[in-house]
């Protein structure tokens, strides 16, 4: 069996466990915490991050090189659009979460009010967070707002990566105990409740919540 390598928590992580589910991939997690992990683990991930992957003696790093991998071991049901312009559209909002959303609402909220008072001993800076709730958060939500429209997904009217990349980031925002605000943001505060309540998300986001209760 597959292994996954990585902690409950981590945006990349979940982004993994959603594509195995999606695709009905059966795999053992092996916990690694990040921030100076295992140096065996580098020998896998070798800039140190959370996810990893081991298939028999294939191993890989990154949630987004993963995942294009078990796309082409499992390509049903497809995660990635098949029209030229829709696949490239999928990959941009991939990349949105991961170098747009998670810079901001995971580095500059969740992670300084969760992960730094709870495992790190730093306790949050309110202010620096409020101040970018208040700043940097919506412009990025705006984006997203206009994005989604009267859309159920973002890409080719069906769940793709694009939905994975972008719904995997308002986790960490919801566990950060934030939400976005219905009255100012409606078409994307209902696009994430509407993501993370698909079957995939919804297991993953219940475990997560009660690690983090815990
Ligand atoms: N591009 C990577 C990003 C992974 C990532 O940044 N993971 C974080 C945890 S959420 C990590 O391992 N950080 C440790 C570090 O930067 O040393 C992916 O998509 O897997």
């Amino acid at each position: 069996m597959p292994t996954l390598y990585g902690a409950l928590g981590s945006p990349f992580v979940r982004k993994a466990i959603v594509a195995l589910t999606e695709k009905g991939i059966k795999y053992d997690h092996e916990q690694v915490i990040p921030f100076g992990p295992n140096p065996e683990y580098r020998k896998i991930s070798p800039l140190g991050k959370i996810p990893a992957y081991r298939d028999g003696d294939r191993t890989l790093p990154d949630s987004s090189v993963i995942i294009a991998y078990l796309e082409r071991t499992h390509p049903e049901p497809p995660l990635y659009p098949s029209d030229p312009y829709d696949y490239a559209r999928a990959l941009w909002f991939e990349e949105f979460g991961d170098g747009g959303l998670a810079p901001v609402t995971g580095a500059k909220v969740f992670f300084p009010r969760v992960i730094g008072p709870r495992f790190m001993n730093q306790p949050a800076d309110e202010a620096a967070i409020q101040k970018v709730l208040e700043t940097e958060v919506p412009p990025l939500f705006d984006y997203l707002e206009q994005e989604i429209d009267d859309k159920q997904y973002l890409v080719a009217n069906r769940f793709t990566i694009a939905d994975i990349g972008v719904a995997t980031q308002f986790v960490n925002f919801k566990l950060a105990g934030c939400s976005v605000d219905p009255k100012r943001w409606p078409k994307l505060a209902a696009y994430v409740e509407r993501i993370h309540s698909r079957p995939s998300f919804k297991a993953v986001i219940e475990k997560e919540i009660a690690a983090f209760k815990a």
